[in-house]
Parts: structure tokens; sequence; C-alpha cells
């Protein structure tokens, strides 16, 4: 094994570990697990917010909006390539979630977008949130904050991107 190597399976397994402390929420029959977000760059005034939400339940509901205090406003977005540019788009309506599906919030994918944050968000701390569903209602998470480093498993570098 050379050493670049074991350095990614050395990355994979901090975040497998992270991933273990996570809380899990559950609401109606919806269950949403891993949510974090990526610690602040200085003078980064935005964040994204990222989870797995398992729709356990033999009808389809919507992520209707996410609201919390951490920002001046939250929108819910996803990532659509045009001409090999990427950028952000307002999702409208709120993200679907199919009958008995998991839908994953990544990077370089649904997301939630927290814009003008009222303090940066710092590695080990919690970020609040309340999530609305259509059909299962409110629930009240917490985003915990990973350090910028954090990418499980992909490349694409949301951080860069223009709002
Ligand atoms: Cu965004």
């Amino acid at each position: 094994m050379n050493i670049r190597k074991f350095a990614v399976i050395a990355a994979l397994g901090l975040c497998t570990a992270g991933t273990a402390w996570a809380k899990d929420y559950k609401v109606g029959q919806i269950e949403i697990d891993d949510l974090w977000v990526r610690a602040s760059a200085p003078g980064q005034s935005n964040g994204a917010g990222y989870m797995d939400i398992d729709n356990d339940a033999k009808a389809a509901d919507r992520l209707l909006s996410v609201t919390s205090d951490a920002a001046e406003r939250v929108e819910l977005h996803t990532v659509q390539t045009e001409n090999g540019v990427s950028k952000m788009r307002q999702v409208e309506g709120g993200i679907a979630l199919p009958a008995d599906t998991e839908v994953k919030l990544s990077p370089g994918g649904y997301h939630v977008m927290f814009i003008k944050l009222r303090a940066p968000f710092k590695d080990g701390a919690t970020v609040p949130a309340t999530l609305k569903f259509e059909k299962a209602g409110d629930v009240a998470v917490e985003f915990k904050v990973k350090p910028a480093s954090h990418n499980p498993g992909m490349s694409h570098d949301h951080g860069a991107m223009k709002h």
C-alpha cells in the first residue's frame, strides 16, 4: 500500500467515525441522519448544510423549508452544470421525497443554504435548525460543524461556487 492510498483510507475512516456520533432524528416516518455543515473559511458569509433523509412512508413527502437563527435566510439549493460551469439554484417547492426512498443532500447536489451567517460556523459546534416537511410536519435538529477539510468522497468544491 502506498502512502497516498493509506491517507485516503485514513480520511475515509475519520468521516465514518464522525457519522457514528451524529444524532438521528425522526418525525412521522421520516428519519434524518448525519446532518453537517462545513466550518466557515475566514470571510465566508454563507454555509451549506447536508444530511440524509429517509422516507419510510408508503407515500411521498417533501422537505418544504429549513429555518434557523444561525443565518439571515435559509434556502434549499441544488447544483446544476451548464456548459461545464456548476451553479446553484434554489429548489422551487422544496425537495421531493419519494415513498420508501432515501434522499441524500451532499456536496455537489442538494443542500441547505445558510445565507448571511450571524456568526461563522466553528469546528465542533452545532447549528440548530427546524426542518419543515409537507406531511410529516416540523422537527428541530442540529447540524454538526465539521472541519473545513471534511469532504465525503467528493472532489467538488462547494465553497468555491458563486451565489
Ligand atoms: Cu447553495
